[in-house]
């Protein structure tokens, strides 16, 4: 387990490397150089365990350890390897490392599966250069199309597939995969939140995730001069934008059962100090455990942008991302919390708040997750750890799932 535990610390230490913040945390986007440096690292490590490395028409990055099944579905363990900006070294990075593991312990003990395993590492989770979010298994699941991914621009202009260039990378090959060929699909993450550290329990078994609604609300109004323009004759777009963002946390406050809205992107045009804004766009996130909560809370923030059109404001509302609230397979739950009683390692069950790849891989194979404990229960920020001692936790639960979902016998069997 020391020896795990130091190979978990030198990935989660090397990989934090490929930052384009360094010294304030980690900003990895999709298809930056920073992308790329992980993505080498990743092949690396992959290629190391015996695995066939290949990349898809998103970049996405598959390791396979073939099964005696020809043609079989595979089982599949993996994360992100996006981060939003300035976040931590950990979040969709320690369920990368942790996969990488599970297929080095694989390798170690020589195992031929019956079933493939699959080792993956997808690309923007985070949604932090194209919006939206969940982009590399939305691909994969065939529940964002080619034309959706094609049309996806970042701040700068710069599209998908350009972008996918720039690193070397082959958008035209095949994105979306048969669900056929996929048996499960496992991820670890990173808590990020309180409850794992406050109980004291290092693995939490994913029951649920929330459902998560992402939107681009445009204000366009009139810019003018500060100094010369009557405040009775402003078609401001900040004030406007000011006034609805602050309107929001209401709705979510008075929904109850968890719900929550973020604005956490704002951008102001043309952004100088003494002209009045004639554009802002910000970002609206809206989560809850129940559907008819989000679909609720979409509701009010519609109803709130209409009193403001008009008097020259005009203002556009774009869905970037919606995904119903998920329930996680039973079967493989079950899966792993034999596999962490029989790793004498305690655990709990526990509902997400945060989004993940996973909550996508449900409506195509059986999903199960592990959640390990976030210091302090923070994310998202420089500040974000984790214990390797509990990633390795995690490799060994995942492993001895793995291994039994990989094994002979008939799928019904074994979930
Ligand atoms: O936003 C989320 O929940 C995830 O980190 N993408
Ligand atoms: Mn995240
Ligand atoms: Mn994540």
């Amino acid at each position: 387990m020391e020896q795990l535990k130091q190979r978990i610390e030198k990935h989660i230490e090397t990989i934090a490397t490929f930052t384009a913040t360094p010294g304030n945390g980690t900003t990895r986007l999709t298809y930056s150089k920073e992308d790329l440096q992980a993505r080498h690292y990743i092949k690396e490590q992959m290629k190391a365990s015996g695995l066939t490395v290949k990349e898809d028409g998103l970049g996405n990055i598959f390791g396979k350890l073939d099964g005696a099944l020809a043609d079989a579905p595979s089982v599949m363990v993996g994360s992100h390897f996006d981060s939003v900006p300035n976040g931590g070294a950990y979040d969709g990075t320690a369920g990368v490392v942790a996969a990488l593991e599970v297929a080095n312990l694989f390798y170690l003990a020589n195992i031929k599966p019956t079933y493939p395993l699959e080792i993956i590492a997808l690309v923007e989770e985070e949604g932090a250069r194209f919006g939206g979010g969940l982009m590399g298994s939305r691909g994969i699941t065939g529940e964002l199309s080619e034309a959706e991914f094609s049309q996806l621009k970042d701040k700068n202009g710069v599209s998908t597939k350009e972008a996918m260039q720039d690193i070397g990378l082959d958008p035209s090959l095949p994105k979306a995969r048969d669900s056929k060929t996929m048996k499960a699909f496992l991820e670890m993450h990173i808590e990020q939140g309180p409850i794992l550290e406050e109980k004291n329990i290092p693995i939490g078994v994913v029951a649920s995730i929330v459902g998560q609604a992402e939107y681009y609300i445009t204000i366009k109004g009139q810019a003018g001069h500060a100094g010369t323009t009557p405040m009775d004759k402003r078609s401001d777009a900040l004030i406007t934008a000011a006034k609805i963002i602050s309107e929001l946390p209401e709705f979510a406050i008075a929904e109850g059962n968890g719900t929550v809205v973020t604005t956490g992107q704002l951008n102001v045009f043309p952004n100088g100090s003494n002209v009045i804004p004639d554009k802002v766009v910000f970002t609206v996130d809206i989560r809850s455990g129940k559907e008819k909560n989000v679909q609720h809370v979409i509701q009010l923030m519609k109803q709130c942008v209409a009193l403001y059109q008009g008097n020259g404001i005009e203002i556009e509302v774009e869905e970037t991302l919606y995904v119903k609230p998920k329930a996680l397979s039973e079967k493989i739950q079950q899966l792993l919390k034999e596999h962490s009683s029989k790793c004498d390692i305690p655990y709990c069950s526990i509902d997400s708040g945060a989004g993940h790849d996973a909550m996508v891989f449900t409506d195509v194979t059986e999903v199960g997750m592990l959640f390990i404990p976030s210091k302090a229960g923070l994310s998202h920020c420089p500040e974000e750890w984790s214990d390797a001692a509990d990633i390795a936790n995690a490799v060994e639960i995942l492993y001895q799932t793995a291994k039994q979902l990989t094994e002979a016998g008939d799928m019904k069997e074994k979930l």
